[in-house]
């Protein structure tokens, strides 16, 4: 079976050539079909289809150049590389660039507000992706760049492209076709907002969440199936422009995966009782006709779908909302 090294050293041009200056953007993204599960650790293979919205200009800028010695500097600060994440990123640019490769100085800002607890290896992964395959000149397409950046972090797949993206979780061993694809729609007036309830570290990492669900969850039998019908039906609502449906859809999916979670053994909740607090409210809204869902992440945090028209309400009803428009072009 191919290992993440072989995958890449397969795909790469040789001689990758020296490094030059580069550097790249790309989105966050919120997944409103989630992705909870993986069928090969190693090659960081999903159990199923995943869909999300691209958040516009909140992402993350990344620029790479040739250096004396490997230096990592993220929104201003230089991180050891000791550091899990920047381990993380070091393992990722060895397997891009080969381990013999020359001294790289990565920066990388996230535009994406720290308050908004909205941690972002998605966006993270991709730009780093895109950032080096500026500087070494490969010629892959995105879709490739796609499935390579899942070795960094699966949400950062479908970071590639603005607006509707699925995640396709493949059927090859090797899993050159596991990525992302954007999904044509006219929701354009679709709006995102982020309830901030806890910005501060989560308590276990997605990838260690998803493995223990996985492990010793007695309800996860039922995910694997029941997320790939939903990913189905999201992007059926998506293409068809039909908000109420892809509404409905998300939150019962999100749901579904924080069931499967609280299922576990030991348990593993995510949610707070602000983020409760957030969920009751949305509800009593919507039952006076607010138009607006929720969907939640491994994280405490509430993040809300509705379209502009119903922009001044979410943000009377939920003061603290951060609104975002995911179609806004970065700077
Ligand atoms: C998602 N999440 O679809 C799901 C929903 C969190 C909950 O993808 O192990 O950082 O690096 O592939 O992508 C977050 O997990 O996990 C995630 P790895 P990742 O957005």
């Amino acid at each position: 079976m191919a290992s993440a090294e072989q995958i890449f050293e397969n795909l790469l041009p040789h001689p990758l050539g020296e490094a030059r200056e580069a550097s790249a953007y790309a989105p966050s993204n919120i997944a409103l079909a989630k992705y909870w599960g993986k069928r090969d650790a190693a090659l960081n293979l999903p159990l199923n289809s995943s869909l999300s919205i691209s958040l516009g200009d909140w992402g993350t800028q990344t620029q790479i150049a040739p250096s004396e010695a490997d230096r990592l500097t993220f929104n201003g600060e230089d991180l050891d590389a000791a550091r899990p994440a920047a381990a993380k990123v070091w393992r990722f640019v060895d397997l891009f660039a080969g381990a013999g490769r020359a001294p790289l100085h990565i920066t990388t800002t996230n535009s994406i507000p720290t308050a908004a607890g909205l941690a972002s290896s998605a966006s993270g992964f991709a730009a780093l992706t895109l950032a080096l395959d500026g500087a070494f000149n490969t010629g892959l397409s995105k879709e490739v760049l796609s499935m390579l950046a899942r070795f960094g972090s699966g949400s950062a797949t479908r970071s590639f492209w603005h607006g509707f993206v699925r995640w396709n979780k493949g059927r090859a061993t090797d899993g050159r076709d596991s990525h992302a694809q954007p999904v044509k729609s006219g929701l354009d007036d679709l709006r995102v907002a982020i309830i901030a309830v806890d910005t501060g570290p989560k308590s276990q990492s997605s990838r260690d969440g998803m493995n223990q669900t996985v492990a010793t969850s007695p309800l996860f039998e039922a995910w694997p199936a029941r997320a790939e019908a939903d990913c189905d039906a999201v992007e059926a609502a998506v293409k068809g422009g039909d908000f109420e449906t892809l509404g409905q859809l998300a939150e019962a999916n999100a749901l579904a995966m924080h069931a499967t979670m609280m299922a576990a053994r030991p348990a593993l909740v995510y949610l707070k009782s602000g983020s409760w607090q957030v969920l009751e409210t949305l509800w009593q809204a919507r039952a006076a006709g607010l138009e607006a869902f929720a969907t939640m992440d491994a994280g405490a945090n509430v993040k809300l779908i509705f379209r502009e028209r119903s922009a001044l309400d979410v943000a009377q009803i939920f003061p603290q909302a951060q609104i975002i428009d995911p179609f806004a072009k970065p700077a």
